[in-house]
Formats: structure tokens, C-alpha cells, sequence
């Protein structure tokens, strides 16, 4: 009989500039058709404690002493090589989540060259302030703040958009001269190790970087928040996960920095211009399948426009194609997991219950027979629910909007932000002092109007209320990554 010897592709941790094993290994799973993308070392305490000290021995050699010049020469050099591994890194990313090329790369690989760019750009750009105090006695002080790098920073970050989320943290936290120890999701392993090797070809010193993998509780992202020796924790991710990392932070008083669910709400006013509104609210509803914090599932509409909006949001859910992530029409993958279709098909059943109208979707698609291992799911229109109903209140996160009908312009406002979370909002009006007006009424870190998810990555990102504590995102990011030290010096 011929043994057949299959090498599984191995995805290792990456501790003090060196790829290393790990005590258990775990799959990691494509979600298009169920099949076996690696194998995953996973990270025991011993080797989350290592990385940490790799991380503390590079911050007290050279990397400590790096100028703001060369670390943000370093940062675009990390950029450029992104660039010359763009398709290595389309390719994991796709493989991790089933998300469609198209979206890997104009979305998640395009934003991790922006944020080492960008974020080199603000560091190189930014100074100190310093105040002259006047005293009583006709004498004067100098005070000028001395800005430092925070430490040993955790960086641990979900599924849903894993370059582009870990850069836009690990970018700042890098050129501010940090060290990072980062804890991808134990779903998307790839381009966070991919970026390992990346940073060793741009040069980036060993110890400065470092990956390590696992689940949360019992393993790599609570061995990490909880290790003694972390100066800071950020993390993107659920607000249950936020709380738990809070707790394990608290008896040594660490700051975080935490991005976190939404149950977002879109305004559409009778008098927006309803072929833009369509095209940006089905993208806010269903892009990722739906799988972005900032992803809008409460449809606020202005009774005049209602059905229409109902009928053609519906029709472009419908339009959606299903499909493997490089086949030519691909719009839509399948959620990340089999688990979290149960969850999300959960609240498809709860909605039912509560008497919503299925306008479309509803359910599992029919797929062909070699994706039937896959998380798919059908892109979902709900009317018919209240503020009252729990499917309005939690995040499903998955591609689903419930639509209800307003009267007037304060009733819009007051549904929008009944609610616990605060992420984002956007208003569909061609009554710009309309769109000013209710955009800053949104309790809400990031309101937009007549668009969706149109960056700056100077501006500030985060979110009130459930959605999170603190913002980055340019001079906000460098806030959270240093510490500084006021002088104050009697002329
Ligand atoms: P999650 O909270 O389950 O996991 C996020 C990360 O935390 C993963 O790496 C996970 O392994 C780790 N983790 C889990 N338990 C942990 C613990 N006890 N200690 C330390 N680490 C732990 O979230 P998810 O399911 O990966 O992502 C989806 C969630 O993320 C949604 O709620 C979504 O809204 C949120 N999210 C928010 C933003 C934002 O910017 N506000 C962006 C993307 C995703
Ligand atoms: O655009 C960003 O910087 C950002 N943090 C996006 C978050 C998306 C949530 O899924």
C-alpha cells in the first residue's frame, strides 16, 4: 500500500525575529468550503512570556534608541514590501475568511500599506508643545512635554479584517518606537504571520514584532492581557472579549484602547438622492457579509420613501453573487465560521419570532456542491421590528438590516440613538444642513453623511458607549502609544 505523506502548510509563531513551534497545533479553516487552509501553532504561557520579554530586550537596546527618522524609514520600507508581497498577502487573507479578492485587495492589503504611510507621515510631522508660564514675581518657566514610547503593547485583534486591523495598530505603536506582542484571531492566522517575514525583510529588529497564536480564555490572548510585564493593551473585537481583557488589565492599572461592536443605524430622509443612497446603504449593510463593526443593521427611512427603499435595498441583496473569492462576479463570501452562522442564523430565527416580514433571505442559501462545507448564508432584509425587539438591540454581525419607517426629523434621531453601543451612523440627505445637523447628534464616534466608511486615517476612530473606550487614528493613536513626561524649568 502507498503512504501517502501530506505536508499541511504550517503556520508558526514569530518570537524574537525567529519563527517558532508551538505546544499544540490547531486548523486553521477555510470558511468557502470547510477545508484545511494549516496548521496553527499554538502558544503556551512559557511562549507568550517569551515574546513579552523579546518585546522588553528590544525596547532596551538599539530599537529603545532609534530616532523618529529612522523609525519611520522603517515603517515605509515595511509599506513597500507589503507592496511587493501584495498578492502573498491577498492570497492568506482570502484563504482565512472567503472574503472576495476583490475586497482583499482594495480593502485589507491597500489599508495595510496606508496605515505604515500614513502613520509614518504623522509621526515624522508631529512636535511638542511647550508653554512659556508667566509668574507673579515678573519670572518666567519653561514647560515642554518629553513624549516616549508606551512599552510592551499587546495587540490583539478579530477576523473580520485582520491586516488591515492589526496594521492600524501595530503601525502607530511601531513608529511611536513601541515593541508589540500581537495575538491575531485564532480564525485568520495568515497575514499576521506573513507580516513576520515581512517586517524581517524590511529590517525591522528582532524583538520588535512578534506574533503569537491561540484562542482567549486559557490560552495566547489571556496569557498576553494578563502577563505582568505589558505596558498597554489595545484590542479590537467584541465587547464581551473588552470587558474580560479589562478585568485581567486592572490589578496593574494597564491603559487599553478598545474598538467594539455597533449596532449601527442609517437615516435616509425622503429627500435623498435615492440611487447614491441605495448603492452606499446596500455596501454599509452587506459588504464583508456584513462582517464590519461599522456595518449599519438598523434602517431608519422616512415614511414617504419607505417602500421604495425596502424594495430596492431588497433587490440588491438579492443581486448579490455568492461565490468563491476569485471567480469572475464574486461580491459576497460566506461568514467566517460554521459557529458563527449558527449564531447569526440564531437571530435570523428570533426575528421570525418577533414577527418580522422576511422581505428576502432568511436563511441558507443553496450552494454548489463543493461549497456546501461552507459558512454561507443569505444577505437578509427584515420590516416589521421595533426598538423594542432583542434583533434590534444586539449585534448579529452578519448581512442583515432591519428597515423601519419615521415621521420627523427628532423621531429619526431618537431611534438612532436608542441604543447601548455607539460606533457609527451615516444619514442619507440632500439637505447638507440637514445632513450637519443630525450627523453631530448621532451619539456615535464616526457619522457620516450621504457615504460610508470614507476614511482619513488622520481623523479620529473609535466609539462611545459599548463600542468602546478611547479613539485613534493620527494625533490619537500617538496619544495612546506614548507616555509623556512634562519638564518644567525656572528661568
Ligand atoms: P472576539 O472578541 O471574540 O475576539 C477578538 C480577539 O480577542 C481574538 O483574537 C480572540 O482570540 C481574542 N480573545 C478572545 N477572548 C479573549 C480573552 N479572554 N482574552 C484575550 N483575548 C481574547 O471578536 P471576534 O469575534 O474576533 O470579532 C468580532 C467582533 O469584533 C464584533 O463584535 C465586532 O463588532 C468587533 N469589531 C470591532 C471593531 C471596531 O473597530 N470597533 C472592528 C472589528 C471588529
Ligand atoms: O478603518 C479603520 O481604521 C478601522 N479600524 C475599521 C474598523 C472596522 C471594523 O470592522
Amino acid at each position: 500500500m502507498l503512504l501517502e505523506v501530506v505536508c499541511m502548510h504550517q503556520i508558526q509563531n514569530y518570537v524574537n525575529g525567529v519563527f517558532v513551534d508551538g505546544v499544540t497545533l490547531f486548523d486553521d479553516v477555510n470558511p468557502v468550503d470547510g477545508s484545511i487552509v494549516g496548521q496553527v501553532h499554538e502558544a503556551d504561557a512559557l511562549l507568550v512570556d517569551q515574546a513579552v520579554q523579546a518585546a522588553r530586550n528590544a525596547l532596551n537596546g538599539p530599537w529603545g534608541a532609534s530616532t523618529v527618522r529612522e523609525r519611520c524609514d522603517l515603517m515605509r520600507r515595511v509599506a513597500n514590501r507589503i507592496e511587493e508581497r501584495f498578492d502573498d498577502l491577498v492570497a492568506a487573507e482570502v484563504a482565512d475568511t472567503g472574503k472576495p479578492e476583490k475586497h482583499a485587495r482594495e480593502v485589507d492589503v491597500a489599508r495595510g500599506i496606508a496605515n505604515f504611510r500614513s502613520f509614518a507621515e504623522t509621526v515624522a510631522a508631529t512636535g511638542q508643545v511647550s508653554f512659556m508660564t508667566e509668574l507673579g514675581n515678573g519670572g518666567s518657566a519653561l514647560n515642554y512635554a518629553v513624549d516616549k514610547p508606551l512599552g510592551v503593547v499587546a495587540v490583539v485583534v478579530p477576523w473580520n479584517l485582520p491586516l488591515l486591523l492589526l496594521t492600524w495598530k501595530v503601525a502607530p505603536a511601531l513608529a511611536c518606537g513601541n515593541a508589540v506582542v500581537v495575538k491575531p484571531s485564532e480564525e485568520t492566522p495568515g497575514s499576521a504571520t506573513l507580516l513576520a517575514e515581512i517586517m524581517q525583510e524590511a529590517g525591522v529588529p528582532a524583538g520588535v514584532y512578534n506574533v503569537v497564536h491561540g484562542f482567549g480564555q486559557g490560552s495566547a490572548g489571556e496569557f498576553l492581557t494578563s502577563h505582568p510585564e505589558i505596558d498597554g493593551v489595545t484590542f479590537t473585537g467584541s465587547t464581551a472579549t473588552g470587558s474580560g481583557i479589562m478585568r485581567a488589565v486592572a490589578p496593574r492599572v494597564r491603559p487599553v484602547s478598545f474598538e467594539l461592536g455597533g449596532k449601527n443605524a442609517a437615516l435616509v430622509f425622503a429627500d435623498a438622492d435615492l440611487d447614491l443612497t441605495i448603492d452606499g446603504l446596500s455596501r454599509s449593510v452587506f459588504a464583508n457579509t456584513g462582517q464590519v463593526c461599522l456595518c449599519t443593521e438598523r434602517v431608519y427611512v422616512e415614511r414617504p420613501v419607505f417602500d421604495e427603499v425596502v424594495e430596492r435595498l431588497a433587490a440588491h441583496a438579492q443581486d448579490l453573487v455568492l461565490g468563491r473569492p476569485g471567480a469572475a462576479g464574486t461580491t459576497t463570501g460566506p461568514l467566517i465560521s460554521l459557529a458563527h452562522r449558527e449564531k447569526v442564523l440564531g437571530y435570523y430565527r428570533m426575528a421570525e419570532d418577533s414577527g418580522a416580514k422576511v422581505v428576502v433571505g432568511g436563511g441558507i442559501p443553496a450552494v454548489a456542491d463543493d461549497l456546501t462545507g461552507g459558512s454561507w448564508i443569505e444577505p437578509t432584509v427584515w420590516t416589521g421590528l421595533t426598538n423594542l425587539d432583542r434583533v434590534m438591540r444586539d449585534e448579529i454581525f452578519g448581512p442583515v438590516a432591519s428597515v423601519v419607517p419615521f415621521d420627523s426629523e427628532d423621531e429619526a434621531v431618537r431611534l438612532a440613538n436608542d441604543t447601548d453601543y455607539g460606533l457609527a451612523a451615516s444619514t442619507w440627505t440632500t439637505d447638507l444642513s440637514r445632513g450637519h445637523r443630525v450627523a453631530q447628534r448621532m451619539n456615535v464616534g464616526m457619522s457620516w453623511v450621504n457615504t460610508w466608511f470614507l476614511r482619513d486615517l488622520r481623523s479620529p476612530f473609535g466609539g462611545m458607549g459599548l463600542s468602546g473606550i478611547g479613539r485613534e487614528g493620527g494625533q490619537r493613536s500617538l496619544d495612546f502609544y506614548t507616555e509623556s513626561t512634562n519638564v518644567c524649568v525656572k528661568l
